[in-house]
């Protein structure tokens, strides 16, 4: 029979804390050491609840996180988990239902109105509080008689943490009255949350929101975990999949129980 190695898990643990214990203030050193680096779990995320009238997407901190399934009818809620970072920039694309000629809707019968509101779990909401720049309007004027759609482009990089959107006028606040939201709306939670547009709730078919949300509004501490695929996680890293040498040092297994597997 051949003889496995006499390190025992207890004594692994014991030699990674003892590392971990008088290495990491040396190795880790530096002005900017962040605190935990812990692997996320999903109590360190937020719940994002959008609506809007008719349809949106969603970038938070330059990463799209949410589409809306649904282009045009029902009217319906979206709510995603997000993992937060703070300052946090959030932007928005939201659409009104239009015919691209025209501006208008249902074979150019009517004009119709757009609208939209944003909870996040942390307490963030929409309000006047966010930019709105709108890139798409008709029928121009409200003529439906010779109806037609004025747009301009979409900057390249407006999703963008960096973006720099102080020329964006604020967004208007509306109130449920003018939106006339579905039924949805009522069946989600948007306490605190203000329906918000761009100046014309009719003709502005396509408006880009952005709102910089500098600390968590419900003052919670939260992780940063941003950067966290650039460091060892506490608990070491995944066991190596099984290659010639196994991976670290030559072939020990990983301690038993948590901190092994890619929790
Ligand atoms: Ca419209
Ligand atoms: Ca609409």
């Amino acid at each position: 029979m051949p003889v496995r190695p006499a390190l025992s898990p207890a004594i692994v643990t014991a030699v990674l804390l003892v590392a971990v214990v008088f290495l990491a203030p040396v190795v880790g050193q530096p002005p900017a050491a962040r605190p935990g680096l812990r692997k996320p779990a999903m109590t360190d995320t937020i719940r994002a609840t959008v609506y809007a009238d008719n349809w949106f997407v969603l970038y938070v901190n330059g990463e799209q996180v949410a589409v809306d399934s649904i282009a045009f009818l029902p009217h319906n809620v979206v709510a995603v988990d997000i993992l937060p970072a703070y300052p946090m920039t959030i932007a928005v694309m939201a659409r009104d239902n239009f015919d691209p000629q025209t501006g208008m809707e249902y074979a150019n019968s009517q004009i119709g109105d757009g609208g939209l509101v944003l909870a996040f779990g942390d307490g963030t909401v929409t309000d006047g509080s966010w930019k709105a720049r709108c890139v798409s309007r008709g029928p121009v004027g409200g003529d439906t008689t010779a109806p037609r759609v004025e747009s301009e482009p979409i900057p390249a990089d407006w999703f963008a943490a960096g973006f720099d959107d102080s020329s964006w006028p604020a967004a208007k606040e509306y109130t449920e009255e003018e939106i006339g939201p579905k039924q949805p709306y009522y069946d989600a939670d948007f306490a605190g949350a203000k329906f918000i547009w761009s100046d014309d709730l009719k003709l502005d078919n396509v408006v880009l929101f952005r709102k910089r949300v500098a600390a968590p509004p419900d003052g919670r501490e939260r992780t940063d975990f941003r950067g966290l695929n650039d460091v060892v996680p506490e608990g070491g890293p995944r066991r190596p999949g099984g290659g010639p040498g196994g991976g670290r040092r030559g072939g020990q297994r990983p301690p038993a129980g948590p901190g092994g597997a890619d929790r």
